[in-house]
């Protein structure tokens, strides 16, 4: 909705963001800001560094090259996420069948397999171990979870566990091959997936925190994020499953903004508003570090997971 006050991020580091809010992430919830944005959390070098060391690991595609035939399992088409205990999984938007459009995970994502919970725990407990091989100092999930921390207020920030101390995922690699879109959606384990066997699911809000280690750049147009100020309600599902959610937004005069990132760039919003990513064909993958989060205002424990 159209308001006098414009919505804005809190950007670009975190003293000028604790100068402005007192509490961000309580704004964050409330939809009062679309995101918080933190430039050049991460040195952009570092970034590519990574994609670099990911592609020679085998882990990523050298997209310039055909697709070894490895990845052929474990692409993930778009808009994919299972509910509850179901073993078929859905689709948040009706996906464009495009060839080449398509997506790898380097970790485990409680979407995409946590219907499954004991699979889905013991995946998590390989990502951590993976993460650590991968990340033995400067890691980019202590810039997440630093950042994070440090915008709460001194909240503590660990990642999501298990009454039982069984820990899930710290945080996804996502590589966006081929122009890979998120169509409009919102994210919540609790409103759309159902997770009840799961401890996030007692959270109030849930929050996103993205890591851009790469672009995907096609003739000067890269792809970025657009959050509508529109939080999620029930009545939305029609328009979120049928494609028909922009003419809604027009209708009802939603404003939205485009969050432009640069490798190295962390955000955070609320995965409760409707938020998407274009997709555009560059010649290298999108890559990011992708985490979700979970908040109370009154809890002391931000649990992040992915
Ligand atoms: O990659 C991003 O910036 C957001 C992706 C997203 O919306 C999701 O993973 O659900
Ligand atoms: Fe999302």
């Amino acid at each position: 909705m159209k308001q006098t006050t414009p919505w804005q991020p809190l950007a670009p580091d975190i003293p000028t963001i604790l100068e402005t809010s007192q509490f961000p992430l309580d704004d964050l919830a409330a939809g009062h800001i679309p995101a918080v944005i933190l430039r050049n959390a991460y040195a952009p070098e570092k970034c590519s560094q990574i994609v670099t060391d990911l592609t020679q690991r085998g882990l990523l595609f050298d997209p310039s090259q055909p697709m070894p035939d490895s990845f052929q399992d474990q692409l993930i088409p778009e808009g994919y996420y299972r509910e509850g205990k179901d073993s078929v999984p859905r689709s948040a938007w009706q996906p464009t069948i495009a060839e080449g459009r398509s997506r790898i995970d380097i970790g485990s994502s409680l979407g995409y397999r946590g219907s499954d919970k004991e699979a889905f725990l013991a995946h998590s407990a390989e990502t951590r171990t993976l993460f650590t091989e991968l990340f033995p100092q400067d890691s980019p999930l202590d810039t997440i979870y630093d950042a994070l921390q440090q915008i709460s207020r001194d909240k503590r920030v660990v990642t999501a566990y298990e009454p039982d101390g069984r820990q899930y995922g710290p945080a996804i690699i996502r590589a966006h091959y081929g122009g890979y879109a998120y169509a409009p959606h919102f994210d919540s384990v609790r409103l759309r997936e159902n997770r009840q066997n799961y401890a996030v699911y007692h959270f109030q809000h849930q929050f996103a925190g993205v890591l851009v280690f790469q672009n995907t750049t096609l003739n000067d147009q890269s792809a970025q994020s657009v959050l509508h100020h529109c939080l999620w309600e029930p009545h939305l599902d029609k328009h979120l499953s049928s494609g028909t959610f922009h003419e809604y937004a027009q209708e009802k005069d939603i404003d939205n903004i485009e969050i432009h990132l640069q490798p190295g760039d962390l955000y955070f919003f609320n995965t409760r508003s409707i938020h998407e990513v274009p997709g555009v064909a560059g010649a290298d993958p999108r890559v990011v570090m992708a985490t979700f989060i979970g908040f109370s205002s009154d809890e002391e424990e931000i649990f992040v997971w992915s």
